[in-house]
């Protein structure tokens, strides 16, 4: 069985996170989605509409998640691999160079998807706020 990790905010869900998540599970068998707590969000230097209880029920409802655990640090992810026994970290490609995944190279297989175009939680509230 592989196992598929993959981290973020998942705030007001849209069609870029559901992109990202099916395209993660298509990698393994078995998908585990890091939710950003209310606090690292703020580490983030995010602020998320909605808390991370009711982001991570949301999440949980989602067809190709498998398990929602909590994101509280930028160090937490080599634990996380060797903790869930993951075999792949995927990500959006607007992480592809950074340091936070990359130490992650020897613990697992790194994959890297294209975001989905012309859609993110801060456009979806700019949009709102210009209505
Ligand atoms: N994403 C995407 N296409 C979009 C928007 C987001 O593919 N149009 C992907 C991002 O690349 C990320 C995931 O959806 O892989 C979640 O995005 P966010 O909720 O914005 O998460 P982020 O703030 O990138 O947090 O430690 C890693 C961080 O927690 C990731």
């Amino acid at each position: 069985m592989k196992t598929v990790l993959t981290y973020g905010t998942f705030d007001l869900l849209h069609k870029g996170h559901i992109n990202i998540l099916r395209r993660a599970k298509e990698l393994g068998d078995y998908l585990i989605v890091a939710v950003s707590t209310d606090e690292f969000n703020a580490i983030k230097g995010k602020k998320a509409y909605y808390s991370y209880e009711d982001r991570k029920m949301i999440v949980e409802a989602i067809r190709y998640v498998d398990k929602v655990i909590p994101e509280e640090t930028w160090e937490q992810k080599l634990d996380d691999v060797k903790k869930y026994n993951v075999d792949i970290v995927a990500m959006g490609s607007d992480w592809a160079d950074s340091d936070e995944f990359k130490v992650l190279q020897e613990a697992c297989e790194l994959v890297f998807l294209p975001r989905t175009e012309n859609i993110s939680t801060t456009q979806i509230k700019t949009d709102l706020k210009s209505k």
